[in-house]
């Protein structure tokens, strides 16, 4: 990298940065070269010195002048002046907006408890490393969550990984530790990936850098994809398995099956570094691929095909998405996926998986602020006792439960909420979001942080608080926020943009007033270099200048004694190994074993609505011109996505009598919405997939309409509480529905 970070004239410059929200994503830290002329960003391009992207930029980056130059971008603080609904906000300076969200949560407390102030949050933007820090930091409230049902994103994931590999996030060794990246001594490419439930080229999930796929398909990797539908990547893979949503769990145990029972694993590292092995052989045999390719619905040589590659060309790998966190066993589809990298000596090996060295940088930090905490608060959180190994893997209250209390006022009265980076009445944060507007219309003070006017702040906000671009801010980004940190990228600004603060300012700015002795920082920059100075040499100008740093990796951790507090070698479980049979789960009233049983609603587990539903709803695969509800405002990125889709295979489409192009209704008891029609073979017969995330900002924002928030949202037809005895799961990827012809998208 070279040394200097800005370059050019006073008002002509360019500045090296890596991204990371606003405009949302996930911490892969993009590298960017921003041009600024007086002051303002005109032009983006990709920077070729960083060590992982390479210059590579998706078109979200690349559209990020019209993002952060939009006329309908708000500048400055506004308040409420109409009624809730009626989109009438008069503007006040920051210090205002401020002091009026101190005096709020103190009267409100003292009212109604420390717990009534509730910081809902989106998912790992930027923002999402203050929100906990807010509440327990800030506020001194227990009260902080996602509103995603059965916490279905990441966190059932990191949960499973924590209890089986006692590691943090295990992810597909792409070299991006080292700065000689693929070059690296050592490294391998893997023969065989497996992705799984996961469209990373899009998705770039938690920092994984999704297009790294396509350079180690030219190092020679062969892809196998498992997913209702052939994405692109599933179009150039070796095998693509179209399976039956909410299925894998039986899928991971047959392959598991066939590798055990043909002695394909790995003897020496089963035998000395894991746990119960043979309870598990027990069980895979309980899946013979004669069977579970009826109830995957796949050819049954597949599954032999898939399971033997996979084990016998070494090292292979595998990545499991978002569908595990969002169906029924998706858990249980976890562990075994783990399962399988372990018997076949993937762990911790070149080209296997990397298991994360947690990075106490900032992560120590945000533990902290629970210390603001009174004893017992954080304990007896919302539904924090009621699901223990959630309660103990989780630091936000239980989602599901939260709701019930927001209905019911049971245990607590919640009555102001601060929403932080999440629009959770759109189809997003949440199922059934009629019943999150009804709760959060109860509140007696709602702040919105945002960087656009959303349906959920003219709902319910009565201070809105505008925020940064990562144009306007300085900062870091840690992939995997820390629990798998292949680097820590630095956030540099480049435009000044006085009316709007990030959420590390918003949160300094609100611990001035409420909490001041806990956040002895000067401003943004004095945090982080703060924070960086207390685990590594060098503060916060000094990875300006390096761009990215990045730590370097050890392999083979387990035997070196690098993964327990004792030091010795062995895994962070109670056995000391990775646990195939979990010591963990019996103790939370669930099967040591991993195991599959059918969706919650299926024509299966629900023969008696199969008729009238018999179609399969999966939901939210991701796309490049959006991230959940956002860049609905961003005219080119409308063009390419103007509307909300759902996909139909020919078959379905013909038996429902519908074309390619036609309005669609998409319903069930719960609920319907409507969407375009997009035909095609690439989706599973009998399966649908609708998109998430849709509103339509060109529409009249003000009640009931709200920018057209109830018309293509498919979250009215998912239920609540479908979640499994560890507290996790739900139905996102797996539910019932019909479709028929609409007249349009009001009907
Ligand atoms: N561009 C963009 N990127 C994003 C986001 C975004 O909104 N836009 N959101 C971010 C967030 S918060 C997350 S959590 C990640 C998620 O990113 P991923 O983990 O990649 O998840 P999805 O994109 O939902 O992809 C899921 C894939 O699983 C398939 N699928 C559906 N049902 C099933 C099933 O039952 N079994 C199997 N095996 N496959 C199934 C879908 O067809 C889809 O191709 O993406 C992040 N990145
Ligand atoms: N049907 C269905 N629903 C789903 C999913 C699915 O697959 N299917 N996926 C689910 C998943 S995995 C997730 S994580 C959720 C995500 O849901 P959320 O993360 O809640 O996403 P949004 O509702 O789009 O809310 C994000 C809001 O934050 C604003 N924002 C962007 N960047 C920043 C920032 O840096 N700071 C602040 N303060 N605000 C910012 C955006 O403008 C936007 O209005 O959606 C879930 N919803
Ligand atoms: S993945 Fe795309 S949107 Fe995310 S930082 Fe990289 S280029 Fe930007
Ligand atoms: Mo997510």
């Amino acid at each position: 990298m070279k040394e200097e970070w800005k370059w050019g004239t006073e008002d002509d410059y360019w500045v090296r940065t890596c991204a990371w929200s606003a405009p949302g994503c996930h911490p892969v830290g993009c590298g960017l070269k921003l041009h600024v002329v007086n002051n303002k960003l005109v032009g983006v391009e990709g920077d070729e010195e960083h060590p992982v992207t390479k210059g590579r930029l998706c078109v979200r980056c690349l559209t990020l002048p019209e993002y952060v130059n939009h006329p309908q971008r708000i500048t400055h603080p506004l308040k409420r002046v109409g009624e809730r609904g009626e989109n009438k906000w008069a503007p006040i300076s920051w210090d205002e907006a401020f002091d009026t969200i101190a005096e709020k949560s103190k009267e409100l407390q003292a009212k109604y408890g420390q717990d009534t102030v509730m910081v809902i949050q989106g998912t790992g933007r930027n923002a999402a490393m203050y929100a906990c820090p807010l509440a327990f930091g800030i506020f001194k409230s227990s009260t902080t969550l996602m509103g995603i049902s059965g916490y279905s994103c990441y966190g059932p994931r990191c949960a499973i990984a924590e209890f089986v590999f006692g590691t943090g996030y295990p992810e597909l060794d792409f070299a991006s530790y080292f700065p000689d990246s693929y070059d690296h001594p050592g490294y391998e490419v893997p023969k065989y990936i497996i992705v799984w439930g996961k469209m990373p080229l899009t998705s770039n999930g938690d920092g994984f850098f999704g297009h790294s796929l396509i350079d180690m398909m030219k190092r020679g990797s062969k892809i196998v994809t498992i997913d209702p539908r052939i994405t692109w990547l599933g179009a150039h893979a070796d095998t693509a398995i179209r399976l039956r949503p909410g299925t894998d769990a039986a899928l991971a145990l047959a392959m598991l099956n066939v590798i055990i029972s043909e002695d394909l694993y790995d003897h020496d590292f089963v035998e000395n570094w894991t746990y119960g092995f043979d309870e598990f052989k027990e069980r895979c045999a309980e899946y013979p691929p004669s069977e579970v390719a009826k109830i995957c619905e796949i050819p049954e040589e597949q599954i032999y095909k898939v399971a033997r590659e996979f084990a016998t060309n070494k090292p292979s790998s595998l990545m499991w998405g978002l569908t595990f966190d969002q169906t029924t066993t998706g858990g249980q589809a976890g562990h075994a996926a783990l399962a399988m990298l372990a018997i076949c000596g993937y762990v911790d090996v070149p080209g296997g998986v990397t298991i994360g060295q947690p990075s106490s940088f900032l992560g120590k930090w945000r533990v902290d602020t629970r210390s603001n905490l009174a004893p017992g608060q954080f304990e007896n959180r919302i539904g924090a006792k009621r699901f223990p190994a959630a309660g103990k893997s989780q630091w936000v209250c239980n989602p599901d439960i939260t709701l019930e209390c927001l209905e019911t006022d049971d245990p607590i009265k919640i009555r102001m909420a601060f929403i932080q980076s999440t629009n959770i009445i759109s189809p997003t944060n949440n199922v059934q979001p009629q019943r999150w507007y009804a709760g959060l219309k109860k509140m007696e003070f709602t702040v919105v942080s945002d960087l656009f006017m959303t349906p959920t702040a003219v709902a319910f906000a009565d201070i809105f608080l505008p925020v940064a671009t990562f144009a306007e801010m300085d900062g870091v980004v840690l992939p995997h926020y820390g629990r798998n940190p292949f680097f820590i990228g630095a956030i540099n600004k480049a435009v000044d943009n006085p009316g709007v603060k990030s959420d590390l300012e918003i949160d300094l700015g609100l611990a001035k007033r409420l909490n001041p002795e806990a956040w002895p920082y000067k401003d943004a920059q004095d945090f982080y270099d703060k924070q960086l100075r207390a685990s590594y040499d060098f503060g916060f100008d000094d990875l300006r200048k390096m761009g990215v740093y990045q730590g370097g990796y050890t392999y083979g951790k387990y035997a070196k004694g690098m993964l327990r507090g004792d030091g010795l070698p062995g895994f962070n479980t109670p056995s000391t190994k990775i646990e195939l049979s979990s010591l963990l789960f019996p103790v939370w009233g669930e099967d040591p074993l991993p195991y599959y049983h059918e969706p919650y609603y299926s024509k299966y587990s629900h023969p008696e609505l199969a008729e009238e539903y018999p179609l399969v709803l999966t939901t939210g695969g991701r796309k490049y011109t959006s991230f959940h509800s956002e860049h609905r405002q961003i005219k080119s990125l409308r063009e390419i996505d103007p509307v909300a889709k759902v996909t139909i295979n020919p078959v379905d489409a013909e038996k429902y009598g519908i074309k390619n192009g036609d309005w669609v209704t998409i319903e069930n008891w719960l609920g319907k919405c409507q969407m375009k029609a997009w035909v095609t073979p690439t989706i599973k017969e009998g399966v649908v997939h609708c998109e998430h995330g849709w509103w339509y900002p060109e529409e009249d924002p003000t009640e009931p309409n709200l920018s057209g928030v109830w018309k293509s949202n498919v979250n009215m037809l998912l239920p609540h509480f479908c979640v499994g005895k560890l507290g996790f799961g739900s139905i996102y990827k797996e539910m019932m529905c019909k479709i028929y012809k609409a007249q349009g998208l009001d009907g």
